[in-house]
């Protein structure tokens, strides 16, 4: 999103086609970017000073709560013009206030202020956003733009990188012994294993020791539905069933691979894992019960197993498991949970699914992508996520298609970003559950704010000048509609899918019957 203070950027940036996507919007821009990052290894957004970059302080902030490397550039006021502090457009305090915010909630953040120094803080930046997992931040004040500098230096490898080699060693005796007196070990794969690709290591290590591997709610598809040990999602009350709830609770010894153990992950801490009897790997460190190595990342802890178990790393896909049937019944009014069964038993293979917040996401629990086939901010939260994620997830991966599901008070916060997709060759499927508002909420309090402005939401395609719109109430209306909007891959298909008010997902019921106590 330009503004006067990156026009030189923008205009920069023009030399290279395709590099720059326009959205509505600069938080939409953040998600944009942020869904490419999780699919593709980083992912960078540009914006004006002040009214574009404070907007971006919530996808960032989501960024750096859910692991994202996202780079963020904000052009700003020149240095020249800075003299005798006058009162610049965009200005708050000063011309520091932006830098202060986005260091909170940002990894690094830097003003690219000089030429000589220039060259080594970008590399910086991009080094500390990939090897940390979080975004970063750089300024650049619009009168250094196009000043030649140096080459770009070698950012030398952080000291920290590599864990101490002893303590790397008695850690992975420490797990093989744990692992090896257990008689039903299982593993949980969290996001960090799809953040630091360690899909393969963890595909390994499964098939080599024949353990059983279900997923948290944010890690969710980070390893493949299809993989013969795949189990579903466990997060205690709100796990995707109660077999894979079974498998874990019942597991003697559980490793943990770089999963947050959040309020959401754990279903309100529903989950019913024994600590002393938990292999649990973070980013920097892994504890085996109670004992800690420090500077044992989960991915030094993969390859150590994987080497020590002979497992293989392998690239190839496992064949598609079929996915349970649904059977409409002509006529009868949609519910959630039909919805939910309908998406999964056609939602998969060459699609990247992605479920906002709300009901959409627990709902979507059990549906079985493929891997790194479904994004979520199942910790952060942040409504408005899941539209503008489907142009950053459609550029990232031409080959899948996005298929968004959306509440409808969280479509009409970013919907807006629609209108730009088909322009870069982005053609989502978008189902739209209206339930009349804010169903997550009414279970735990009632109130006429849980209500939201009734709109004519399959009209939205007219609207913003792209695609087709239908608006559906029934369980064969919604199967036809949804067959005829993954048969059309050519342009966006908005499904409006009339749901009762009151009515939500059964992982919801059970979830939201536990905070309402506490609210
Ligand atoms: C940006 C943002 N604002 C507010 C909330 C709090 N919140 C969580 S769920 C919810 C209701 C969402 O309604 P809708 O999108 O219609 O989905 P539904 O609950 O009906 O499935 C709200 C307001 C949030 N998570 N994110
Ligand atoms: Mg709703």
């Amino acid at each position: 999103m330009p503004g006067d203070f990156t026009l030189l950027l923008n205009h920069m940036l023009d030399q290279y086609p395709g590099f720059f996507v326009g959205t509505s919007d600069e938080q939409g821009a953040g998600f944009a970017a942020d869904a490419y990052a999780r699919l593709r290894g980083i992912g960078v957004v540009l914006a004006t000073w002040g009214v574009g970059g404070l907007k971006l302080v919530n996808s960032t902030a989501q960024a750096w709560a859910e692991s994202v490397p996202v780079v963020v550039i904000c052009g700003s006021p020149g240095l020249g013009e800075r003299e005798g502090d006058p009162l610049l457009h965009h200005k708050v305090k000063d011309f520091d206030t932006q830098m202060r915010v986005m260091q909170d909630v940002t990894e690094y953040a830097a003003y690219v202020h000089d030429p000589d120094t220039a060259p080594r803080l970008i590399a910086e930046a991009f080094a500390t956003a990939m090897r940390e997992c979080r975004p970063v931040y750089l300024e650049i004040p619009r009168d250094v733009v196009g000043l030649p500098c140096g080459p770009l230096p070698d950012v030398p490898p952080p000291p920290d990188a590599d864990p101490d080699p002893g303590v790397l060693a008695a850690c992975l005796d420490d797990v093989q012994d744990a692992l090896g007196a257990a008689e039903r070990p299982a593993v949980i794969s969290g996001v960090l294993v799809a953040r630091l690709g360690l899909q393969r290591h963890v595909d390994a290590l499964a098939c080599a020791a024949g353990f059983p591997v279900a997923e948290t709610l944010l890690g969710k598809s980070s390893v493949g539905s299809d993989d013969p040990w795949f189990r579903g999602v466990y997060a205690g009350a709100i796990s995707s069933d109660e077999e894979v709830r079974e498998l874990i609770d019942s597991a003697d010894r559980v490793l943990v691979l770089g999963a947050y153990i959040s309020d959401l992950n754990t279903g309100l801490f529903t989950t019913n894992i024994d600590r002393a009897e938990t292999v649990i790997s973070h980013q920097k460190i892994t504890y085996v019960g109670v004992r800690g190595y420090d500077g044992v990342g989960v991915r030094h802890l993969m390859q150590g197993l994987v080497d020590r178990f002979g497992a293989i790393l392998s690239d190839s896909q496992p064949a598609p498991r079929e996915r349970p049937p649904f059977i409409p019944q002509p006529g009868v009014a949609l519910s959630a949970r039909a919805l939910f069964e309908a998406l999964r038993s056609r939602l998969g293979h060459g699609h990247t699914i992605i479920a906002e917040a709300g009901d959409s996401l627990f709902g979507s629990a059990d549906l079985r992508p493929e891997e790194s086939g479904f994004l979520a901010t199942a910790y952060y939260a942040s409504l408005g996520y899941a539209v503008p994620a489907a142009l950053g997830a459609g550029l990232a991966r031409p080959d899948r298609r996005p298929v968004v599901i959306v509440g409808d008070g969280a479509f009409q916060m970013t919907a807006l970003e629609l209108g730009g997709m088909a322009r870069v060759g982005v053609h989502p499927v978008v189902v739209v559950i209206n339930n009349d508002g804010y169903a997550t909420e009414r279970p735990m309090m009632k109130g006429a704010f849980n209500d939201v402005p009734r709109m004519r939401y399959a009209k939205f395609p007219d609207a913003v000048g792209s695609g087709t719109g239908v608006k559906v109430d029934t369980e064969d209306a919604f199967v036809a509609a949804l067959d005829e909007a993954l048969d059309d891959p050519s342009q966006l298909r908005l499904i409006e899918a009339v749901t009762p008010p009151d009515d939500i997902s059964p992982q919801l019921r059970n979830l939201t019957a536990e905070l309402g106590k506490r609210v």
